[in-house]
Order: C-alpha cells, then sequence, then structure tokens
C-alpha cells in the first residue's frame, strides 16, 4: 500500500471509531509494528535519497496526524466514558431512602399503664407520683404498718444504706405524700415502680403497680365497688364478674381482696384461675382512720377508700402472657408482637 492508499484507508476508518478498544486496534494497524504506515518508513529504504527526503516528510506527517487523531480521539471517549458513568451513578438526594429504619412500639406495661390511666381520668381522677427510693415512714409508718407489726413480713423490703429509707414496696406512700400536701377532696391514682424480694413466673423483684385513692366527706365502700366495676370492665372490655372478698391491709378498714371471674375461661376453671374460676386482681379498702390522723386529716369528718392493683398482673391477663419475665427481658421477639398498641 502506497502513502496515498494509507491516508485514504485512515480516513475511511477514524469516523467509525466508537470505543477505547477501536482506536487501539486503529493504532496497531497504522503505528504498530506492523503497521501500515511502520510499512512505509520501512520502505523508504529503497526510495533514492531525494525521494525519501520528501516521502519521508510527508509518511512523518501523517504519523504526526495519526497521533493528534488518537490523542483526541482518546481524550473524548474517556470523557464520554466518565460522562456515562456520571450519568449512571447519579446520587439524586432528594430520592426516599430505600431502607426504612424500623418503627418502634409501646412497651406492653406502658400501654396497660396509659389505658389504667385514661380510663380513671375519665372517671375525675388526676395523677401523682412519688419517689422509688421511698422514706420507710412513708411507706410503712405512717400506712399503720409500725415497727415490729408482723404485716412488714408481707412484703419482703430492699432496704438501702441510708437509714430509713427503702425501695417502695407499694404505691400506697403516695396517698401519705397527697394527703400530706393537698387538702381532701383528693381524688388521685398514682402509677409507679415498686420492689420487692420476689421472683417467679408470677412475680418479679420490680414491677409495676397503680394505687388509687379518694377521700371526701362522704366517700362510701358502695362507691368503691362503683368505680372499680367499671373500670375492670372497661379495661377487660367485658362484663366481667366482680367479687369482693373479705381480707387484711393494716392501712385499709374494712379490706377486701377483688376477684373477677376468669377472663381466660369465663369462669368455667383452667390452669390460670387453678380451676376456682375467680382470677384475684387487686386489693382495695376504707382508709383507716389512723393513716388520715397520721397525715394530719380530720378522721372523724373525712373518709377515703384506696386501692392497689399490680400492672403485670392486668397485662398478663389482657395478652395472655404466662411469664412475668417476658415483659423485663427486652426480647425484640416478645415487644414485636405488640407493635399495634
Ligand atoms: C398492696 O401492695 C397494697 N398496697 C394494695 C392496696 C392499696 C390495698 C390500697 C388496699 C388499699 P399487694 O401486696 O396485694 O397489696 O399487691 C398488690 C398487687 O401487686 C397484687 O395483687 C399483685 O397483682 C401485685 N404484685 C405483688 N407482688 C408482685 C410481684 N412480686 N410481682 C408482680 N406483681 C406483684
Amino acid at each position: 500500500m502506497d502513502l496515498a492508499q494509507v491516508r485514504q484507508l485512515f480516513e475511511s476508518l477514524k469516523g467509525k471509531i466508537q470505543t477505547p478498544r477501536d482506536l487501539e486496534k486503529l493504532r496497531q494497524t497504522f503505528l504498530g509494528k506492523k503497521g501500515y504506515v511502520t510499512q512505509l518508513f520501512k520502505e523508504l529504504r529503497n526510495a533514492t535519497p531525494e525521494k525519501r527526503r520528501e516521502l519521508g516528510k510527508l509518511i512523518n506527517a501523517l504519523r504526526e496526524e495519526i497521533d493528534e487523531f488518537i490523542k483526541l480521539k482518546g481524550e473524548e471517549l474517556k470523557r464520554k466514558e466518565l460522562e456515562e458513568k456520571l450519568k449512571a451513578e447519579r446520587l439524586d438526594i432528594t430520592l426516599p431512602g430505600d431502607t426504612v429504619l424500623p418503627i418502634g412500639s409501646k412497651h406492653p406495661l406502658s400501654a396497660v399503664i396509659e389505658e389504667i390511666t385514661e380510663i380513671f381520668k375519665q372517671m375525675g381522677f388526676s395523677v401523682e407520683t412519688g419517689p422509688e427510693v421511698e422514706k420507710e415512714e412513708y411507706n410503712f409508718d405512717m400506712l399503720n404498718i409500725p415497727k415490729y407489726h408482723p404485716a412488714r413480713d408481707m412484703q419482703d423490703t430492699f432496704y438501702v444504706n441510708e437509714k430509713g429509707y427503702l425501695l417502695r414496696t407499694h404505691t400506697s406512700p403516695v396517698q401519705v405524700r397527697t394527703l400530706l400536701k393537698r387538702e381532701p377532696p383528693v381524688q388521685i391514682i398514682a402509677p409507679g415502680r415498686v420492689y420487692r424480694r420476689d421472683d417467679d413466673p408470677t412475680h418479679s423483684p420490680m414491677f409495676f403497680q397503680v394505687e388509687g385513692l379518694v377521700v371526701n366527706e362522704s366517700v362510701s365502700f358502695a362507691n368503691m365497688v362503683f368505680v372499680l366495676k367499671v373500670f375492670l370492665r372497661k379495661f377487660f372490655e367485658k362484663d366481667v364478674s366482680v367479687r369482693f372478698r373479705p381480707s387484711y391491709f393494716p392501712f385499709t378498714e374494712p379490706s377486701a381482696e377483688v376477684d373477677i371471674g376468669c377472663v381466660i375461661c369465663s369462669g368455667k376453671g383452667c390452669r390460670v384461675c387453678k380451676g376456682t374460676g375467680w382470677l384475684e386482681v387487686l386489693g382495695a379498702g376504707m382508709v383507716h382512720p389512723n393513716v388520715l390522723s397520721a397525715c394530719g386529716i380530720d378522721a372523724e369528718k373525712f373518709r377515703g377508700f384506696a386501692f392497689g392493683l399490680g400492672v403485670d398482673r392486668f397485662a398478663m391477663l389482657k395478652y395472655r402472657i404466662d411469664n412475668i419475665k417476658l415483659f423485663y427481658e427486652n426480647d425484640i421477639r416478645f415487644l414485636k408482637q405488640f407493635v399495634s398498641l
């Protein structure tokens, strides 16, 4: 092939270059060891000295032209490749993320406390709180449980180092705190954590109670029965039977233990109610005059009723959970079942 043919071939091929690979092939074809231009240089040897110089210049020019083309085309192809890459990898930060963060849920005990609180609020109760590290005096003495009174053994207590303080064993000290700071009429509930040296499938060392206290000039046992029946039927969302059994609490007189017809077997008798058809759900009674007096309230003029319920027990019955530990292990597989709460 002579110079003109080589140039013609180059002209015809250069428009077809699409990829870096095509370009490399073109380079080999013309400038490689056996390429046409290299060949032309080799053939120069056979030309006469005058022609050699002239032809040499022309071949050189063609080589430079091809070189220049390869350089420019190479840059163009690189730019194109980068543009395409950028287009494909374009990051649209306005698009919604594809990893949706998992939505948490209310802990079943929080949900039950909220539900209980809501029912009592609708009946005109307000919410009070008290500390978990409590004065022994409020937890026991002022609730008519003096030192060495056998009733202290009913609640096995965690004492703290500081003398006169303990982890409250029930929410009843909030009764004392409320009566010390407020004149009757009083109508409160007090939800919160309490602590006892207890540990089995239905008893935990830390659990939740909701206390209730109503004090005014005319409140009666019958009022208490009504309030608790309304509450229990609203909470369990059915017309559960409720019975009051005589019982003993030092801070109430008379006292009652309140049972509901088993919500699992509807009173027929099952494992949960131990075949009795009844479930004990709370303690209640008329506030003992000694408690009112200890808080500086005229026990001749005012009367009160109080009750205390175990939140965990209510949650276990509502969601049919047979081991209290499940509430405190924070196993995500357990908690996930309450996502809609
Ligand atoms: C009391 O704690 C009284 N303060 C309740 C009260 C208040 C009576 C006002 C009268 C007037 P009791 O010890 O029975 O009572 O506890 C109340 C409820 O707490 C029990 O019915 C039970 O549901 C729950 N409970 C008691 N111990 C535990 C425990 N270790 N783990 C989980 N729940 C418990």
